[in-house]
């Protein structure tokens, strides 16, 4: 393949609920949407999906764009390969950027699923025909309105439920859900905003008595050792997410024992090709992965379901139906779940088709390079 012809689409579609997590909240998001076109007029679709702003990650939609029209574009228009694993190493010199390179990297696995006339999940090595669905639920103004989003997952079918926490929105939210879903798959995700101190020590050891699958990044993201001091004192599993931007981060993880599940999203993580390299490397240290999301549109949506169909994406993943987020997604059809279950499509490459029109109506800056 050659790529004679790249598209960035700066796509904006409003979310149905707004989600607050302990660092902000939104109601809409800005994704860049990558297009790749070959010299057989074979499409590959990607999708950056970075934050307006910098407090999940330190990348925003304005530093990918501006890395990926001065880096990463220049670097591979014209450019003849034959595995995306080849692609990536013609960024690989720009450090950090992960969320620009996986737009990237995504494209190109796409397209080459296309061109091989595969699904993208055969192309990755993925075995499942289906895989489970967790939802993630943010912060709401009462635990009245959370127990009843919990409730309409629940009924829906999905198989775990994530619940945001923050100080002073943690015991009393995990208690009241635990108690009307005895049951349930529930696990927490921090995103890393609780300091390293007794009290939040005793918080987390007094949240052992709920029986969590797990509790995700807890602390600060470089602070793996604050991690591994904790894990060794609780019995529910540490989740690393935040932390684990790289592969030397799991070798770190790994050797402190800083954590004993790892949640890999392909944007934190530069694409697809890391992201199997991740669920590899962790599959041999005996760390189960399951795959996070950023609130994909569907383009990156499809990609995490293609790749939660390895082995080693043991715990539900962040794979919930496009209509939690958007009204009408950028592919047809919309990632749906059945019973908490989505069926990995079968058609070659995403599996899903993209729609052009409706990411042209919702598009607020396109730039083309190439023929
Ligand atoms: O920590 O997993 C997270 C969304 C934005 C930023 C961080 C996170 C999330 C989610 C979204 O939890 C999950 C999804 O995409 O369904
Ligand atoms: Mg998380």
């Amino acid at each position: 393949m050659k790529i004679v012809g790249v598209s960035l689409f700066v796509t904006r579609l409003p979310l149905v609920h707004g989600f607050e997590t302990s660092s902000h909240r939104k109601s809409h998001l800005d994704h860049i949407l990558v297009r790749f076109t070959d010299e057989s007029g074979a499409e590959g679709w990607g999708e950056i999906a970075s934050a307006t702003d910098p407090f999940y990650s330190s990348e925003t939609v304005d530093t990918a764009l501006l890395v990926a029209k001065k880096y990463i574009v220049p670097a591979i228009v014209g450019v003849e390969f034959e595995t995306p694993a080849q692609l990536a190493t013609t960024w690989a010199r720009v450090r950090g950027h992960e969320f620009a390179k996986a737009g990237f990297d995504m494209a190109a696995w796409s397209l080459y699923s296309t061109v091989r006339n595969e699904p993208l999940a055969t192309s990755l090595g993925g075995t499942r025909t289906e895989v489970a669905a967790g939802v993630s639920l943010g912060i709401e103004a009462s635990i009245d309105a959370l127990l009843e989003e919990v409730s309409r997952h629940v009924d829906a079918g999905y198989r775990r439920v994530k619940l945001k926490i923050k100080p002073g929105w943690d015991l009393e939210p995990v208690r009241a859900v635990r108690a009307a879903f005895p049951d349930q798959d529930v696990h927490v995700d921090a995103n890393g905003i609780y300091s390293d101190t007794d009290a939040t020590t005793a918080l987390m050891r007094s949240l052992d008595e709920f029986g969590l699958s797990m509790i995700e990044q807890p602390y600060a993201p470089r602070n793996f050792v604050a991690h591994a001091t904790l894990q060794a004192r609780l019995d529910t599993p540490i989740c690393l997410d935040e932390a684990v931007v790289d592969l030397d981060d799991i070798g770190t993880m790994v050797a402190l024992g800083a954590g004993k599940i790892l949640n890999i999203k392909v944007s934190r993580m530069g694409g697809l090709t890391v992201a199997l390299a991740a669920h590899d490397l962790a599959r041999d240290a005996g760390i189960p992965v399951w795959c996070g999301g950023m609130h994909e549109f569907g383009i990156g949506r499809a990609a995490n379901v293609a790749l939660s169909s390895l082995a080693n994406f043991s715990y539900p993943s962040d794979v919930s139906a496009s209509e939690k987020y958007y009204e009408k997604d950028v592919i047809s059809p919309p990632v749906t779940a059945e019973d908490g279950m989505v069926t990995v499509p079968v058609a070659a490459g995403l599996g899903y088709t993209v729609l052009p029109d409706w990411i042209a109506t919702n598009t607020i800056s396109h730039e083309h390079y190439g023929v």
